[in-house]
């Protein structure tokens, strides 16, 4: 038996990944780029031959589809895995568009790893988590990372990579919590159906690599407009393919639609932020270090709760 608990961050896409060209490998139609998170985590400990297969989240058993998820991603570290049991806490609340996955299964992968007795290679653990959610490949290290799309059918060289390190710039991200319910449509339905359906999806396919290429150029740069811009950008095209999908995917919520307002006030009087949103109504706004504690107060009526959070670091692991 071999016990080893890994703690990783969650990232929030600048530039979007929506829309999967391999629905079994978890390849991604389009490259993205990430911010990783400092405070909010997932820990997870996994031991490596357990008297049976047991997965508890948050303190309690998991439902059987996570239960299920979780391990069949210990199988692809090893397909011969002696029985297993997963002990996972999220500090934030888990499936409500924060990225719990993201830092979930980099957290499993890498704990998963270690305990195996495996060589950790950060490379070939993005390639492993992306197989348990795609934002996944992208919280193997802190900073800003982008995700390469990748053009090889056995997934090979679709994986993360970093951009720049925590400590390259120091942004914020206000996360205005409009509610911490589970979300109705998971990410990967809400991917296939705007696939399916959606007349706007090949445009956002098209027009997606012109967006990685600025976001990329913005943060190397550290042109907070620049940045700001394209990630408006990528969130409004990525949000109307599933708003034009069949049933159409609504995550906004009134009070997600009114952060979007105050936000845009706020720049109009000189303050610089931009929002971004993912698969569920919560909003994020990227603005600077010193602004941070005035949008959070201007968009707090407005929401349930409000946290403000810098850049992160890279997971880590012990080995028990
Ligand atoms: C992202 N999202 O780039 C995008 C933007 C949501 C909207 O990655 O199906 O949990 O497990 O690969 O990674 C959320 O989807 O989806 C996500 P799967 P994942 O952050």
């Amino acid at each position: 038996m071999s016990r080893a608990t890994a703690t990783a961050h969650p990232n929030i896409a600048l530039i979007k990944y929506w829309g999967k060209r391999d629905l079994g490998l978890n390849l991604p139609a389009v490259g993205s780029l990430s911010l990783t998170l400092d405070r909010f985590h997932t820990t997870t400990q996994v031991t490596w031959g357990a008297p049976r297969d047991e997965v508890h989240l948050n303190g309690s058993p998991a439902a059987s589809s996570f239960a299920r998820k979780v391990l069949a991603h210990l199988d692809r570290i090893d397909p011969h895995r002696p029985p297993c049991a997963v002990d996972t806490h999220n500090s934030f609340p888990t499936a409500a568009g924060l990225a719990s996955s993201a830092s979930g299964f980099a957290a499993l992968t890498l704990a998963g790893i270690v305990a195996a007795g495996l060589l950790y290679d950060p490379i070939r653990a993005s390639i492993l988590a992306r197989q348990g959610s795609g934002s996944a490949c992208r919280s193997l290290w802190g900073g800003f990372v982008r995700w390469h799309r990748g053009t090889r059918a056995d997934g090979q060289d679709s994986h993360g990579e970093p951009v720049a390190g925590p400590d390259h710039w120091d942004v914020r991200m206000v996360v205005a919590l409009v509610t911490s319910a589970q979300k109705a449509v998971g990410s990967t339905e809400g991917m296939i159906r705007t696939r399916r359906s959606s007349p706007y999806y090949p445009t956002w396919v098209e027009t997606s690599e012109a967006d990685l290429s600025e976001g990329l150029a913005a943060v190397q740069a550290r042109d907070l407009e620049r940045l700001g811009t394209a990630m408006e950008r990528s969130t409004y095209k990525m949000h109307a393919t599933m708003h034009t999908a069949e049933p159409p995917i609504l995550y906004w919520q009134p009070a997600t639609v009114a952060v979007l307002h105050t936000v845009a006030a706020l720049r109009q009087r000189g303050v610089g932020a931009w929002c971004t949103m993912d698969a569920g109504p919560n909003v994020k706004i990227l603005c600077e270090a010193a602004d941070a504690h005035a949008v959070a107060r201007a968009v707090g009526e407005q929401v349930q709760q409000v946290e403000i959070l810098g850049p992160g670091g890279d997971p880590t692991v012990e080995i028990e």
